[in-house]
């Protein structure tokens, strides 16, 4: 469970959050299949309520009415098909799976694909779940009982939504069922939503019922899904990641809050010097690395001064950052763009997602904002498949918030968040040549649109990084683009 079954060569995966399945279909043939990305999170495929009170927020999708494959993402066909063109292009889905609970509460009470509800009967025919296939008797979690309460955080509900049971036979036998018929359409995996709110022992029985993955879109025989669990871990709770670690890997939320806080200001990039497990984050091998969540980013989750879109100059570099270094399995974000925390993807009246449109210069149109497709990243990605199997050295700061390091003998990057220029002499590790800066510009056949660096023959260059430069990144690689 700990291994993505990336292509090889690939590294990295990408949360398309809201994103319809044919324009993902479309969008791993034309740009992360040739770019070199390994994956994408896509959001729940199942059936939820549609909650027209709320004009159809995002967080109508963390609401299961069903496991039928029918959402404003698109149907079961769809789904299948984008699977298949995805793997065909060397790039793996993993699935958001929301198997603690089941939507409530509401006085709506219809799903994306017509299903029906009956809250006050818990009774959800379409699965079927009954009274029984719930936790009782019914309660719900309150901020107190996270840091004295386990049973509680595992037993009543999370924010009224219908607590599943999955001691019972029942509800095991439902949920591993929707995940086997994911893992048979060719899915690479699962997110594990709210994995804090259910009993770790009750996971691995449903982890372990799991198929392997199918050897039809081209992962190796005996291979098992790749999960990794949503657990917020920030300390001081009576739940703890290392429950979960054991089982299959954990999203680990202090890797962007302390990004955040470095790339803020709040903390001087020289202490990145032994970034890892140092800092009191998870054994890189266990560990979902993310800048931003489409919780966080719009103070939902853990919250937390976390970097965005936003804020893109220090946004940029903190996901250089976590591209650049060997630390974790990394996930980027791309987001649509939004002023209400509440509000959900660019939408029609009749509440039809609305697809990107796409820009000329590869960025993206139509009120989404496509992180994934600013150079500055899909470079960096590039940068991360090359740098594979690398680790740091050759590590140099200036005391302050001017640092660099290089990757074995294939990559060298510098960030300059200081308040003056970066112009030092640096080891590179490189063979001499002249290279491409890949975050100013590309390789555009023997010129760089960009920055260029000049290495010699000992490995050293010259590296300038102006304090008022687009971007605080110098990065260089001996793949093509630089
Ligand atoms: C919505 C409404 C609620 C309403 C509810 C039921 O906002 O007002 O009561 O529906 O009708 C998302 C949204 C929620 C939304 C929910 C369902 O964020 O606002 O509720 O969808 O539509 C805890 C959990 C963690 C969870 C976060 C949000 O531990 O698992 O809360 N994150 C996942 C997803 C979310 C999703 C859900 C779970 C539910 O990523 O997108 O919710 O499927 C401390 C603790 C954390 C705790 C945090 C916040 O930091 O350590 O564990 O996170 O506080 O309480
Ligand atoms: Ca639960």
């Amino acid at each position: 469970y700990f291994n993505p079954h990336y292509a090889p060569g690939r590294t990295t995966m990408v949360h398309l959050f809201e994103w319809k399945w044919d324009d993902i279909a479309a969008e791993c043939e034309r740009f992360l299949g040739p770019n070199g990305f390994g994956g994408i999170q896509v959001s729940p495929p199942n059936e939820n309520l549609a909650i027209w009170s709320h004009n159809r927020p995002w967080w109508e999708r963390y609401q299961p009415i069903s496991y039928r494959l029918l959402t404003r993402s698109g149907n079961e066909q769809q789904f299948a098909n984008m699977v298949r063109r995805c793997n065909d292009a060397g790039v793996r889905i993993y699935v958001d799976a929301i198997i603690n609970h089941m939507t409530g509460t509401w006085s709506e009470n219809v799903g994306t694909g017509g299903s029906t509800a009956n809250f006050g009967e818990w009774h959800y025919p379409s699965v079927p779940y009954g009274r029984n296939d719930f936790n009782w008797p019914h309660c719900v979690i309150s901020g107190n009982d996270y840091g004295c309460c386990p049973d509680r955080v595992r037993n009543c509900e999370l924010s009224g939504l219908k607590d599943l049971n999955q001691g019972s036979e029942y509800v095991r036998s439902m949920i591993v069922g929707y995940m086997n018929s994911l893992i048979d359409i060719g899915v690479a995996g699962f997110r594990i939503d709210a994995a804090k709110h259910m009993w770790p022992s009750d996971l691995r029985v449903i982890y372990d019922r799991l198929h392997n993955l199918n050897t039809d879109h081209g992962f190796p025989s005996g291979a098992r899904p790749y999960i990794y669990q949503e657990v917020i871990d920030l300390g001081g709770e009576a739940m703890s990641r290392d429950e979960y670690t054991p089982l299959a890997a954990v999203t680990e939320f202090k890797f962007g809050m302390e990004l955040s806080r470095a790339f803020q200001g709040g903390n001087q990039l020289r202490w990145l010097v032994n970034w890892g497990p140092q800092w009191g984050l998870l054994a890189s091998d266990v560990s979902l690395t993310f800048i931003d969540n489409h919780d966080n980013q719009r103070g939902h989750g853990a919250g937390g001064s976390i970097l965005t879109y936003k804020q893109a100059r220090q946004y940029k570099a903190a996901v250089a950052f976590m591209l650049a270094h060997p630390y974790g399995e990394p996930q980027l974000m791309s987001s649509f763009d939004f002023v209400n925390t509440e509000a959900g993807p660019p939408m029609d009246s009749s509440g039809n997602i609305i697809s990107p449109s796409i820009n000329s210069d590869n960025t993206c149109g139509n009120g989404w904002i496509c992180e994934h497709r600013w150079r500055q990243i899909y470079q960096m990605v590039q940068f991360r498949n090359v740098a594979l199997g690398t680790g740091v050295n050759d590590w140099w700061d200036n005391g302050g918030n001017q640092i660099a390091f290089c990757r074995g003998g294939q990559a060298f990057i510098a960030f300059n968040n200081e308040y003056w220029t970066l112009n030092q002499n640096l080891q590179t590790c490189l063979p001499a040549g002249t290279y491409c800066d890949i975050i100013s510009g590309t390789r555009n056949g023997n010129s760089c649109t960009g920055k260029s660096v000049q290495v010699g023959n000992d490995g050293r260059a010259t590296i300038i990084i102006g304090s008022d430069e687009y971007d605080m990144i110098l990065a260089i690689h001996r793949g093509p683009q630089s």
